[in-house]
């Protein structure tokens, strides 16, 4: 059943075998739907892969074997992600993780996500200086912003993002979604962003109804 494969998928996460998790996801991916796996199986391994690392039960090889796997994985998936096809996109968005910042695996999730929904995304990738998102709004018209960063040392550079929208007289006419680990309502709160999400579903929710 359902719950069984994603514990399968969750636990060859967790094991940081490529194999295993491929196996894992491929037994699956005919009865799930792409984004069920990638946020109830793979995701949720990624986070006790967190937890384990914390605890210091699993090294930091070990964190690059799970992510590498939940990468492959992902891309495996968006083939099987309908896109819903519309005249307009619902939105252009552009998605980036902070400068100093290389964690990406959940910023490529919310991006395959809001694209699989509806928006035209950009994703920039991570280790992003704040002014090439200024320069990627422009260049593309994009009303919503994302900003991932999953260091609490890198947390600031979303602020700094927003204030460079302040400075530029953009900031009314974009939708800032702030993401990753150490971010909190609170702290979205306090730098003044419109959207904070906790996940991928939550993101193409928020922002839908934001637009
Ligand atoms: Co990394 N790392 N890491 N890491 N890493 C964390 C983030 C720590 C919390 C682990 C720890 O020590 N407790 C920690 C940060 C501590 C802190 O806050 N200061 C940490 C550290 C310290 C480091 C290094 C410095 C380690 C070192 O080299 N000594 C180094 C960073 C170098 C750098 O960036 N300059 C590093 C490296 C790595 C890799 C390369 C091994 C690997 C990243 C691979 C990659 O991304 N391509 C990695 C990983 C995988 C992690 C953990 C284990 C998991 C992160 C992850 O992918 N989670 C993480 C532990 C943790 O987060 N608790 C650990 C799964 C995804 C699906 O969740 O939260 O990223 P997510 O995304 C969600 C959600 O936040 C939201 O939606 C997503 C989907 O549901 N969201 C958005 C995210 N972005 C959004 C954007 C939006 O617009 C909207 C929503």
């Amino acid at each position: 059943d359902r719950e069984a494969l994603l514990k399968e998928i969750a636990d060859a996460i967790i094991s940081c075998k490529k194999d295993s998790v491929t196996e894992a996801v491929n037994k699956a991916r005919g009865d799930l739907e792409a984004s069920d796996i990638i946020e109830n199986g793979l995701a949720a391994g990624m986070n006790e892969v967190g937890m384990k690392f914390e605890r210091g039960k699993l090294f930091l090889p070990h964190v690059m074997m799970a992510a590498e796997a939940m990468t492959d994985a992902v891309k495996t998936l968006e083939e099987d992600m309908p896109t819903e096809q519309r005249g307009k996109p619902l939105g252009v968005v552009v998605n980036g993780t902070v400068e100093g910042d290389v964690h990406d695996i959940g910023k490529s999730i919310v991006s395959t996500m809001l694209q699989a929904s509806g928006f035209e995304v950009y994703d920039i990738g991570r280790d992003v200086p704040a002014q090439d998102f200024i320069d990627k709004i422009k260049e593309v018209n994009a009303n919503v912003v994302g900003i991932s960063a999953l260091m609490t040392t890198t947390l600031p550079g979303q602020k700094d993002i927003i204030e460079l929208l302040k400075e530029a007289g953009m900031r009314d006419d974009t939708v800032v979604m702030v993401g990753g680990a150490p971010a909190t309502q609170a702290w979205a709160d306090k730098i003044g962003a419109d959207i904070y999400a906790e996940n991928a579903s939550i993101a193409v929710n928020k922002t839908k109804e934001k637009l």
